[in-house]
């Protein structure tokens, strides 16, 4: 009864402040608070992690760091906030967060029932299974009646329960919320099975393993079971903050289309291409539109890089996680990423 309460108690007070919010209100909060409450994972490497020094790092902090360096010119004004993935929704429901940067998966009842916004794609990516190379398994066709780690809250858990039922097969969940236990739970051999983004488990692959054990012991299934777009969301009530995230990771995008990086973008503003000048703000305008400064553009890739810098730093080869650009890849590579043009 008492849950019941507080869900409806929770429910109105979403409904209410999506009512009564402006556009504009979520950014004229985030200025007056003076930095970006971004909603990240709680540690997986290449995407969302604290380092040794305790400064976060990965694809996902650069979504953060670039919708920040849009704002305030300064891609550090940001505080991390750490959710787990049964966490999220709520803190970002409530205002704990201003944005969630934590590889979400796009779905239409998280767009709708949710009340929030997908502002784009930071990586393509589908869910995959990752088993102990001593079970001798070459197939997910073959894990009938596994024991599966899984985290709650999740697509991966519903689409866990639609393949084995599609395949006939039968499987027992391990539902563990913290991603650290999970490891755990998976490493010392209490599930057969980790499945996850295939992102995500290629993380847990190359950073994760606990010694005496390597790298070498196990393997990633060949079978993706599923679409799993991952990006940054925001919730309704805010269509100018909403599209500053938007068009800030479009930014990052369209600047590696131009051939524009962190290292070249003080030559580039000399550039006499129109595109790249109206990009980075040379050709004023594309600021004003926003309600940013017209160096927004100019502020991520200095501060941030382009879209293919921070894959190549973070999960790509320039990483230990090595993950091939693939459905990552520019539209003009053959890939997925395609950003819209900034005009
Ligand atoms: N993309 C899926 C799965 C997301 C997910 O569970 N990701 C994990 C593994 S990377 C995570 O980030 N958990 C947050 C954490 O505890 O760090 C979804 O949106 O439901």
């Amino acid at each position: 009864m008492r849950n019941v309460t507080m869900a409806v108690a929770v429910g109105l007070t979403v409904a209410f402040s999506a009512t009564a919010v402006t556009a504009g209100a979520h950014l004229d909060a985030i200025k007056a608070r003076g930095n970006l409450l971004c909603g990240v994972g709680t540690g997986t490497a290449g995407f969302n992690l604290a380092n040794s020094q305790g400064k976060w790092v990965g694809l996902n902090v650069d979504v953060c760091r670039a919708v920040a360096a849009a704002i305030f010119g300064d891609a550090e004004k940001v505080k991390y906030v750490p959710l787990t993935s049964q966490q999220r929704f709520t803190a970002l429901q409530s205002g704990e967060v201003d944005l969630l940067s934590n590889n979400t998966t796009v779905t239409l009842t998280r767009d709708t029932a949710l009340g929030f916004d997908f502002t784009g794609v930071t990586y393509y990516d589908g869910q995959g299974f990752m088993v102990p190379k001593k079970l001798g398994l070459k197939s997910a066709k073959e894990l009938n009646g596994a024991t599966v780690c899984v985290a709650p809250g999740t697509t991966t858990e519903l689409n866990l329960a639609d393949y084995f039922r599609a395949n006939k097969m039968s499987f027992k969940p391990v539902v563990i919320e913290k991603v650290d236990e999970i490891r755990a739970a998976f490493f010392s051999g209490r599930c057969d099975v980790y499945t996850t983004d295939s992102s995500a488990l290629a993380a847990t692959r190359a950073a994760n393993v606990p010694a005496p054990l390597t790298i070498e012991d196990f393997v990633i299934l060949p079978e993706i079971i599923s679409k799993e777009p991952l990006g940054p969301v925001v919730r309704h009530g805010d269509n100018q903050f909403a599209d500053i995230v938007r068009w800030s990771l479009y930014a990052m995008l369209e600047a590696e289309e131009y051939g524009i990086t962190s290292k070249n973008v003080d030559e580039m503003m000399k550039s006499d291409n129109p595109t790249i000048k109206r990009i980075l703000g040379v050709t004023p305008g594309m600021g004003k539109a926003l309600g940013l400064d017209e160096k927004w553009v100019y502020n991520i890739i200095k501060q941030v890089g382009n879209y293919g810098e921070s894959f190549d730093r973070n999960v790509g080869m320039g990483s230990p996680l090595k993950i091939a650009r693939g459905q990552n890849e520019l539209w003009t590579k053959g890939g997925l990423q395609y950003a819209p043009p900034i005009r």
